[in-house]
């Protein structure tokens, strides 16, 4: 009788087409309530002898049914991994194109230049969604209920849809959130991505770029946080000796908290920056807050870590001398011919950055 379960099991394991199939095979099978666990539990009704002869047989038809559904597994994976290979094939032999007429939009060139020297100092890269709740996008990072933030005159909440109220996240941070929720420290990852606020003047568009870092450890400290801001800066404005200085300030989510300025010259009204006195706003800063740690499962006794957050359009004027903000987003073929960077421009530190 054994055997005819036995084949009746291994004709629907090589039946099985996909991996979820197989799984229902094995539930049907070795699960709780399967067909193999059913007659072990009817071992105890029988004699001694009987019972030892019954209970080998029954383990060795388990043991051969797993192994079936192991290396059907195994078949399963590897026809899945050879047909996305070849639906995914690309011809790299194919030749350049050089009279391609595209441009690679100065946001994307400067969130790329930034990853890589972000990735080269040990960072990942974090991604979340751009629809969030409110506790990922404030309430975990320590923003009290009657903050200003939250107004509707700064964010943009959607209808009404159901039992959470859901908003355009006004900054990345919510993907730290969900960071630290869902991993262990050591963290230590950036976020670059689009955030909303409801601003649209000179110097704000309703939406905008965000690069956010964070780190997490148990002696992560305010030395670490200024070591990766000032290599940072000097490497992504190409200035060895760019100096950078550390403001007190004030943000919900970070304790101490700073703003950093980088060291530059307006004289005859033109901006270079470096050692030469003068000082521009760059980005914010500091370690982050307990509450936050405690929000986000952290144990804020034994780690602490930094955060810091910068506006891709500002840096990205910096650097490639583009005076008006609201001309990244007019969509202007010419714009983007003169400001625009060649497909193959691909940011890489060894390469050089700046050309
Ligand atoms: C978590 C904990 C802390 C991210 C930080 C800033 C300081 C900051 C602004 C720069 C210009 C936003 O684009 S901007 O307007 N950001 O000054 N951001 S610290 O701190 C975090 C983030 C996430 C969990």
């Amino acid at each position: 009788m054994l055997d005819a379960l036995k084949d009746e099991l291994l004709s629907q394991v090589n039946a099985a087409a996909d991996l979820s199939a197989l799984d229902e095979v094995r539930v049907s099978a070795l699960g709780k309530k399967g067909r193999i666990t059913g007659f072990m539990k009817e071992l105890g009704n029988l004699t001694p002898d009987e019972r030892k002869e019954r209970g080998q047989a029954l383990n060795a038809l388990k043991d051969e049914i797993a192994a079936a559904i192991d290396a059907r597994k195994a078949d399963l994976a590897a026809a899945h991994l050879k047909a996305r290979l070849e639906a995914e094939r690309v011809d790299v032999t194919l030749p350049v194109r050089p009279e391609t007429e595209g441009r690679i939009h100065p946001i994307s060139q400067t969130m790329d230049e930034m990853i890589a020297i972000f990735a080269e100092m040990g960072f990942s890269v974090a991604e979340g969604p751009d629809i969030e709740d409110d506790f990922h996008n404030f309430t975990a990072l320590n923003f009290p209920p009657g903050h200003p933030a939250r107004d509707m005159h700064d964010t943009f909440y959607l209808p009404d849809a159901g039992d959470k109220k859901m908003l355009l996240r006004t900054h990345t941070s919510p993907v730290q959130v969900r960071t630290m929720l869902n991993n262990k420290p050591p963290i230590r990852i950036i976020a670059p991505g689009r955030t909303y606020r409801s601003d649209y003047d000179m110097t704000h568009t309703p939406m905008f770029h965000q690069i956010e870092g964070l780190v997490i450890d148990e002696a992560t400290n305010m030395g670490h946080l200024k070591g990766c801001l000032v290599e940072f800066c000097r490497a992504f404005f190409d200035v060895d000796d760019l100096p950078l200085r550390f403001r007190p300030s004030f943000f919900p989510f970070t304790e101490p908290s700073a703003e950093v300025d980088i060291g530059c010259s307006r004289k005859g009204g033109e901006l270079k920056l470096g050692n030469y006195g003068d000082w521009l706003e760059i980005l914010g800063c500091g370690m982050v807050h307990p509450n936050v740690l405690e929000a986000c499962g952290i144990d804020s006794t034994r780690y602490q870590g930094f955060a810091f957050g910068m506006g891709v359009e500002r840096v990205a004027m910096l650097k490639y001398g583009i005076p008006d903000l609201r001309t990244f987003f007019e969509a202007d073929l010419r714009w983007l011919k003169h400001y625009g960077f060649a497909a193959l421009d691909i940011p890489n530190i060894a390469h050089g950055l700046t050309r």
